[in-house]
């Protein structure tokens, strides 16, 4: 049910953006007090770590105690409530914010807690980490990915609200704000993200700059001279320009502004004086990255007028802090809200739910083991790519929360499928994303949208453009974020592009990542397995590294199909009770060459005895129990060859000492696909060669 983004200005039922803005009006105690509570237990917990950023927490105070008393709406008590505002600090360094905030409103961070920043075991790491913090809704610390994560969130939101709200039930209705500095502008995520976001007109999308001149190397005039409200507009933002980020009316103005954008997101380019409230050190980098000092520390209590102690919030001020009231208020009513829209509709309701706790559809399991069958049973030689694409066909209507793209390569990539509905500014609705030429944005934006809830992402490159996204595929296994990583054009048998497009090291650097489950499937049978333990995965991300070229259909019994979920098996052996000689290990586009020449050598005069184990999958495969581990790599055998067109580095533990690999350390070359692979090795003649002299070792 496509809905235009316009007619989602006015519901007449209450929701977040009718209560917040009038969730409490300002009290006493005043704005500053408010604020310098910030200011003191930032510097606080900072000189007591005798480590931590103290500046931007204390520059960005005024702005955040505005946000977070006044418009802000979340339930301090359940920080997971659906429909809460989404809060992003992209600027992470500054976390003694964001712990302050959490500690203030009421959510579960002790003042222990903060006294113990930056220590072992404690809920205040040096960056706000998801999973690990109440209240923080991603890791933040690499510049301008927090920006990033909020324009996916920002995105969920409306495709969400498009799906589910009805009239007079606008279940899915919040804001995602973002706080983000001068770092954040100049990586060029910014650049990525900002445009997208733009292009969807993400009206509910509001980021604070905080302008404040200062970074690492000082005064940023000779590194950042952009005019950055001029290249937000030309991204199509709204942007409210030179906001004082002290005066709380002016920010309030600001963020009043802002929320009645419908159609584009805001920025608003807050001027504010880093570590403001040390009466020797605001305004310098100084205060960027290190403790005050004892002497700063205590000039600035008297500066602010701050009797405390450190770690001591006089009674008046944490009182005005608590937003556990208002926040169960606010999620009391829109669980009222929830419980009507679950009567009047149940379907709806029900799979709203299942989205959010992102449970799969009953029966899912069932209709994937079916394909699976039907791969091996009338499975062609394709590429791993299309078969790919044959599984977005076939799993696709079964999960509405699938939303895909690609990086501007969607046919190469083989992942816009026939229930794609591309998304634009025009429509909310939609389950494809042409991200253009962006292959970071599209990998924060997958993590923003599977933060957010409610949808399983996916998004192709190819594999050698991983590189662009890198950092945003680490974030996403440290934060266990589940999506799909399609690469593509898996080696240097892509051929004729050359050096530049060939992957080498990049399957290496996929499986050397913690928490990314890589597949190399070789046929439509293993890359449906591969595809259906993406989605089942619950707690991070996976890779999926296709062919560019067609790969044979390998035939399978139904007990070997069974196993190739356990990420190795025997896919092939000589018939026979005689010992074994030795084993390949082969992934991918390699496989075949390991059958063809196991199978040469098995017809060869001395009918050699060789097993292929096919390993599309090491780190499932190490998961396995060791029994089944050493049924399918028996230590008594040291004869083995390893065959990847890849780095060789992850190969040596599987061969030992007597073993072979063959692989490629060096960059590719430009050729036709098949002449390349034979240059460097990669041919039957070539491989069976190398067996025969493995074997002739002894
Ligand atoms: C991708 C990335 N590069 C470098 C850093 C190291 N770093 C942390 S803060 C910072 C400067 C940030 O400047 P700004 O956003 O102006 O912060 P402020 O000085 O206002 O606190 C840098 C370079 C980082 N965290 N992430």
């Amino acid at each position: 049910m496509p809905t235009q983004i316009a007619k989602r200005k006015r519901k007449s039922a209450p929701s977040n953006s009718d209560l917040a803005g009038c969730v409490r009006p300002p009290v006493e105690p005043g704005h500053f007090e408010l604020s310098n509570a910030i200011r003191v237990l930032s510097m606080d917990a900072v000189q007591q770590a005798r480590s931590g950023h103290p500046g931007m927490p204390m520059g960005m105070a005024d702005i955040a105690t505005v946000l977070w008393r006044e418009f802000l709406c979340h339930d301090p008590a359940q920080p997971q409530w659906g429909n809460r505002d989404r809060f992003v600090l992209s600027n992470g360094h500054g976390s003694m914010l964001l712990y302050s905030l959490l500690h203030l409103s009421g959510y579960d961070l002790s003042m222990e807690e903060l006294r113990h920043f930056r220590q072992l075991g404690q809920r205040t790491p040096g960056h706000p980490e998801y999973g690990v913090t109440p209240g923080v809704e991603t890791t933040t610390g690499p510049l301008g990915q927090g920006l990033a994560n909020a324009v996916g969130m920002a995105l969920a939101e409306q495709l969400m609200a498009a799906k589910f709200n009805r009239a007079r039930f606008p279940i899915i209705d919040h804001y995602t704000y973002v706080f983000l500095g001068d770092g954040c502008q100049m990586e060029g995520i910014s650049h990525e993200v900002a445009s997208l976001a733009g292009r969807w007109g993400l009206g509910k999308l509001i980021a604070f700059y905080d302008d404040n001149g200062i970074s690492i190397d000082g005064c940023v005039r000779g590194w950042l001279s952009d005019d950055t409200p001029m290249r937000f507009r030309a991204y199509g933002w709204h942007v409210v320009d030179e906001v004082d980020g002290h005066d709380p009316q002016a920010i309030r103005e600001a963020i009043r502004e802002a929320r009645q954008q419908s159609n584009a997101p805001s920025l608003l380019c807050c001027k504010t004086v880093i570590g403001r409230g040390a009466p020797n050190k605001q305004g310098s980098a100084a205060t960027h990255g290190g403790p005050l000092g004892e002497g700063e520390v205590a000039a600035t209590r008297e500066a602010l007028g701050w009797n405390e102690p450190p770690f001591v919030v006089p009674k008046a001020i944490g009182q005005a802090w608590s937003a556990t009231q208002q926040g169960r208020a606010l999620r009391e009513r829109w669980e009222t809200l929830l419980a009507n829209y679950a009567k009047k509709f149940p379907l709806l309701h029900s799979e709203l739910l299942r989205r959010q706790q992102g449970e799969l559809p009953k029966g899912f399991a069932a209709d994937a083991d079916e394909f699976i069958e039907q791969c091996q049973r009338d499975g062609t030689a394709i590429a791993t790519r299309q078969a790919s694409g044959q599984c977005l066909e076939r799993y696709g209507p079964l999960l509405p929360e699938l939303i895909g793209g690609s990086a501007d390569l969607s046919p190469s990539n083989n992942t816009r499928w026939s229930g794609s509905h591309i998304i634009t500014n025009d429509e909310a609705a939609g389950n494809y994303i042409h991200f253009g030429a962006r292959e970071f944005a599209m990998t924060t934006i997958m993590n923003g949208l599977a933060l957010h809830g409610g949808f399983l992402p996916y998004g192709g490159t190819f594999l050698v453009f991983l590189d662009y996204s890198r950092s945003a595929v680490r974030m996403a296994a440290l934060m266990g974020c589940r999506c799909v990583l399609i690469y593509t054009h898996d080696s240097v048998a892509l051929g004729e592009d050359g050096p530049t497009h060939q992957p080498v090291e990049h399957l290496s650097m996929l499986r050397l990542t913690p928490n990314v489950s890589v597949w190399r499937p070789c046929d439509t049978v293993e890359t449906a397995v591969a595809w259906r333990a993406a989605i089942e995965r619950s707690d991070g991300p996976t890779a999926l590294v296709l062919s560019r070229q067609a790969l044979p259909l390998q035939m399978r019994a139904p007990d070997q199909v069974a196993t190739v979920s356990r990420g190795a098996y025997i896919l092939w052996e000589p018939p026979g009770e005689e010992p074994l000689e030795a084993l390949i290990i082969a992934t991918g586009s390699e496989v075949e060459l390991a059958i063809v020449a196991a199978q040469a050598l098995a017809n060869s005069k001395r009918s050699r005895r060789v097993r292929v184990v096919s390993m599309p999958s090491m780190d499932v495969f190490e998961r396995q129990d060791k029994e089944y581990r050493q049924a399918v790599l028996p230590p008594a055998i040291t004869r083995r060859l390893a065959i990847e067109a890849g780095s060789s580095g992850m190969w040596h533990k599987y061969v030992g000492d007597r073993g072979r690999i063959i692989a490629l350390d060096s960059f590719g070359a430009s050729g036709p696909g098949g002449a390349v692979l034979a240059h460097f090795g990669f041919s039957s003649k070539q491989v069976t060669a190398q067996l025969r002299q493995l074997l002739k070792a002894g």
